[in-house]
């Protein structure tokens, strides 16, 4: 009995530093109140020198902010702006009793596994994380990745420095354009696109009389 007691005692460790290992490439901290993932205070991207600017910005989410028909869930703000290179540290305030997460894409892979960065706040809970963006000026999507909460109004944008254009359905800034999973993500393809189809339906028109 003793014997299988050190056994267990010797053999544990390994196993708990396996487990720890697998999650520390995700660089998780996860308590009751939720999970931050990735988060990277002092790291700087390859393009950039030095922090040029700290941010500390605070997201409610929940219930309450969906104010656009046809949303069940929303965000108190849907664009965070931040400069260049800038420190962002997020507070993510839970006010509904589901959980929600805010979550931003495309981050560099070398700093951030898997491109993201990845706050989750339980229901009722706050949570806190930081990250630093790249140089490049660019939109990143954020998005709570929970089934159908972004296509409930979960939907966000980042834009670093001048960023790259509107990502479509952002709630309040693009949400106007309502695109159809078919049809390409930028919008001067759309426009190429309605234009060739105008020019198609005018040709045949004209053609049968
Ligand atoms: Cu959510």
């Amino acid at each position: 009995m003793r014997g299988a007691i050190i056994a267990l005692i010797f053999l544990m460790p390994p196993a708990a530093a396996a487990q720890s290992e697998e999650h520390s490439k995700h660089n998780m901290a996860i308590t009751p109140a939720g999970v931050v993932m990735n988060e990277n205070t002092d790291v700087l991207p390859r393009d950039c020198e030095a922090i040029s600017r700290d941010h500390e910005i605070t997201i409610r989410v929940g219930r309450k902010y969906a104010n656009e028909p046809g949303m069940t869930y929303g965000m108190s703000q849907h664009e965070v702006r931040v400069e260049p290179c800038s420190r962002v540290s997020v507070t993510l305030i839970n006010e509904d009793d589901v959980r929600h997460q805010w979550m931003v894409h495309g981050l560099p892979n070398y700093l951030y596994p898997a491109a993201m960065f990845h706050l989750e706040a339980s229901g009722g809970q706050t949570r806190t994380g930081t990250f630093i963006v790249p140089a490049q000026h660019r939109n990143y999507l954020i998005h709570c990745d929970i089934a159908q909460h972004m296509e409930k109004g979960m939907r966000g944008q980042l834009v670093v420095g001048k960023g790259s254009g509107d990502l479509w359905g952002v709630a309040h800034i693009s949400s106007n354009f309502l695109r159809a999973g078919y049809l390409p993500e930028s919008r001067s393809s759309i426009v190429v696109f309605a234009t060739l189809l105008a020019f198609a339906l005018t040709y045949l028109f004209v053609s049968r009389r």
